[in-house]
């Protein structure tokens, strides 16, 4: 197959906006003193001996070497003057709604696929000067109402749209030409096309791939011996080739993850940390779908196959690891019978949307 620009159709335009420093970003704007500082968002760094990483940091932070997902510790040692501040969830669940509201004003398919990023079908304007005047637009408009900056990329796939809008961050407009399409996507790593993380990237560097160039010039019976089917895929994207379409999608009903021990446990620290990592991972989906949940399940499999689950339905709605956790961890009590344990995990439902919004899980 050949990129979309040579098939004969007229190409589509994909809008993927996704807000700056977004955490960081809405603390400054409601506490205006903040303005201009390292500000660091995440666990309490109780003086560098704190446990737990940083969600973001704004950009000044960033000039220090913080990033997302660091230990809190090593963020404490790059900058000890940062302002730390803990996550105040329900505050940029609002925030998100607020963007996604502005986005969804201008009447274009909408699909929200985290906190602060959606993708706009924006093909029915036609022509890439109407759809840059319309991402103008949606910047000045968030900025005025929000006080927040945003990147916006606009290409002819999702896949370049999202690419696009993280080339010129902060308060970037990238904007992909149908005929530039292939020579913007060679040079990159691959490590930009979403859903290539590090082991992948690792795996590909190992065969001899570095660039989205090399990845499409691969022989594809060797990825697909690799990669399974999914290689296919992976280097129709690498050509430019991605018909994903913009889905706008009904509710989730839960969110879970679980984990098989590698060797069945009754260790509890060991079934103490992974409960805390489950927690961790299942906030972190719902935060993304901007939910907030009243039930926790949890699931545990013995040894030998025996599965027992029990769920609590909270008085009120959250969305916090410690309160997933803290829940989790009284409800495994009440099934726990000694047994050595396989399979641990967490399901949380009964949400509360912060509007009317449709999310979705997939990317
Ligand atoms: P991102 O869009 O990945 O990051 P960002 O908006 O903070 O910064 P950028 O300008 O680079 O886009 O994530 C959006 C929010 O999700 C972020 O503000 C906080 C939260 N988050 C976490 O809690 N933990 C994480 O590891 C990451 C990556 C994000
Ligand atoms: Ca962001």
């Amino acid at each position: 197959m050949e990129p979309d620009i040579v098939q004969g159709i007229s190409p589509r335009i994909i809008l993927h906006l996704d807000m700056d420093s977004f955490y960081a970003s809405v603390e400054m704007q409601d506490r205006p003193e903040l303005r201009g500082k390292p500000v660091v968002i995440g666990a309490d760094p109780n003086h560098g001996k704190g446990r737990g990483v940083v969600a973001t940091c704004s950009y000044e932070a960033r000039a220090f070497g913080i990033r997302s997902a660091m230990p809190i510790s090593q963020a404490f040692i790059l900058c000890p003057h940062a302002v730390f501040l803990p996550p105040d969830f329900p505050r940029y669940v609002k925030a998100s709604a607020d963007v996604m509201a502005i986005l969804k004003a201008h009447g274009f398919p909408l699909q929200q696929v985290s906190i602060d990023e959606a993708f706009l079908d924006v093909s029915h304007l036609g022509t890439l000067p109407a759809a840059t005047d319309l991402a103008v637009r949606i910047k000045e408009t968030i900025l005025t109402h929000l006080g927040l900056t945003c990147s916006i990329g606009l290409a002819p796939t999702k896949v370049v749209a999202k690419i696009a809008s993280d080339v010129h961050k902060p308060g970037g407009l990238t904007i992909v030409e149908p005929e530039n399409l292939v020579s913007f996507l060679a040079p990159m790593p691959v490590r930009k096309i979403p859903g290539i993380g590090k082991k992948s990237e690792a795996v590909l560097f190992e065969m001899g791939i570095r660039t989205i160039r090399d990845l499409a010039a691969f022989d594809i019976q060797v990825l697909i011996a690799r990669f399974g089917r999914s290689a296919i895929a992976l280097q129709d994207i690498a050509a430019g080739i991605d018909k994903s379409e913009v889905k706008e999608r009904d509710g989730v009903k839960s969110v879970s993850r679980e984990t098989t021990f590698s060797n069945d446990t009754d260790d509890e620290q060991l079934i103490a940390a992974t409960m805390g990592a489950l927690a961790e991972e299942v906030c972190r989906n719902l935060s993304d779908e901007s939910l907030y949940c009243r039930t926790v399940t949890v699931k545990v499999r013995y040894q030998g196959f025996v599965t027992r689950t029990k769920a609590r339905t909270l008085p009120h709605y959250m969305g916090d690891p410690v309160t997933v956790c803290t829940c989790a961890h009284t409800l495994l009590r009440d099934i726990f019978d000694g047994r050595k344990i396989r399979l641990l995990g967490i399901r949380l439902s009964s949400f509360d949307t912060c509007d009317a919004l449709q999310m979705t899980l997939e990317v």
